[in-house]
């Protein structure tokens, strides 16, 4: 029979982003709660044609509970996420509370489904599943075919991030922001400290010890863990851009084994939930506009490095839907695979 599901944080951007892509998607349900915060409780959501109530999340609201999709934050995850798989309920969880925690599978249907063989629904078992941090969906999209084939030495992520990515308040205020400066106001920072429209900075996530900030370093650490690969180099910049819910990445890559530009086009036009937009001549390379709210990620830009010997390197430039494809649909994907 279908599963019972429960969406947490459904008030949010990738809260309403899961219903649409379960709507989309034909996701079999037997029954749906929708959970938010005491604050967003009794608020009416609709999801296929039906209106339903926002409760506020309980540990019991678990109960009967086949598969949670959690998108409420790290503090609310690391709280109600190991209850609910106490209680029998398969969690994918799209912060960043357990993508490290061994054990938990960290997963990208297309790039590891194995990572969570095992986890079913109908065995009465309860289980965490992590959703990696978009930046790193959307640039693992692109760059594993290549690495399957070639094998990444070391690879070099320079990011272009949408508002999305700090939700749906963030976009508000990228708005409210672009008004402000085109009628001569001062802009309101509320959600970031300086101003966004018109401009651009190093992504708000928190500095770390080593001078990289947190963003940064996701796209380190869930790439060797995706990959199953501890030696693999990878550093990153992220900064902030004021574009809407589509991601942008520069990639620089260096392989083990040659892999020329062709062979790399051929590569991707295999790759599944990838597309190539790549003419030189008329300059049409990906934007986050042509992503916005597509499931597949588009990928460009695709040339030789110039600065590494023979075909051992090559520069990608890759677009993804932020909401979708770097939250709500690779969950929701995730819940696919456990039916
Ligand atoms: C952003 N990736 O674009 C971030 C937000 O670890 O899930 C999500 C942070 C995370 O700002």
């Amino acid at each position: 029979s279908a599963p019972s599901l429960a969406v947490v944080g459904v008030t949010g951007a990738v809260g309403q982003e899961f219903l649409s892509v379960l709507s989309d998607r034909d996701f079999p349900y037997s029954s749906v709660k929708m959970l938010a915060s005491k604050r967003s409780a009794g608020k009416r959501v609709a999801f296929d044609g039906r209106e339903y109530t926002v409760e506020e999340l309980r540990a019991e609201s678990f109960d009967g509970v086949d598969i949670a999709l959690f998108s409420a934050g790290g503090s609310i995850s690391k709280e109600f996420g190991p209850r609910a798989a106490e209680r029998g309920t398969i969690v994918v969880d799209n912060s960043s509370a357990f993508r490290m925690v061994e054990g938990v599978p960290l997963v990208i249907p297309e790039v590891n489904p194995e990572a969570m063989r095992g986890i079913k629904v109908g065995n009465g078992k309860g289980a965490l599943i992590a959703n990696p941090n978009c930046s790193t969906i959307i640039c693992l999209m692109a760059v594993t075919p290549l690495h399957h084939h070639a094998k990444v030495k070391r690879m070099v992520v320079s990011t272009y991030q949408a508002a999305s990515g700090a939700g749906a308040a963030a976009m508000e205020e990228l708005v409210q922001q672009t008004r402000e400066v085109l009628a001569g106001k001062p802009p309101t920072c509320n959600i970031f400290s300086q101003q966004y429209a018109f401009n651009l900075f190093s992504h708000n996530a928190p500095v770390t010890e080593n001078g990289y900030n947190e963003e940064e370093m996701k796209l380190v650490k869930e790439t060797r863990k995706i990959w199953n690969d501890t030696e693999v180099k990878v550093t990153a910049t992220c900064i902030r851009v004021p574009v809407m819910r589509a991601h942008a990445e520069s990639v620089n890559l260096q392989f083990e084994n040659p892999l020329d530009e062709n062979t790399a086009r051929e590569l991707l036009r295999k790759a599944p939930g990838v597309y190539i937009i790549d003419d030189r001549a008329s300059n049409t390379f990906p934007t986050p506009l042509d992503v916005s709210n597509k499931d597949d990620v588009a990928v460009g830009r695709i040339r030789r490095d110039v600065s590494q010997d023979g075909n051992f390197g090559l520069d990608i430039f890759v677009c993804g839907d932020q909401i979708r494809k770097g939250a709500a649909l690779n969950a929701v994907q995730i819940a696919e695979m456990l039916l």
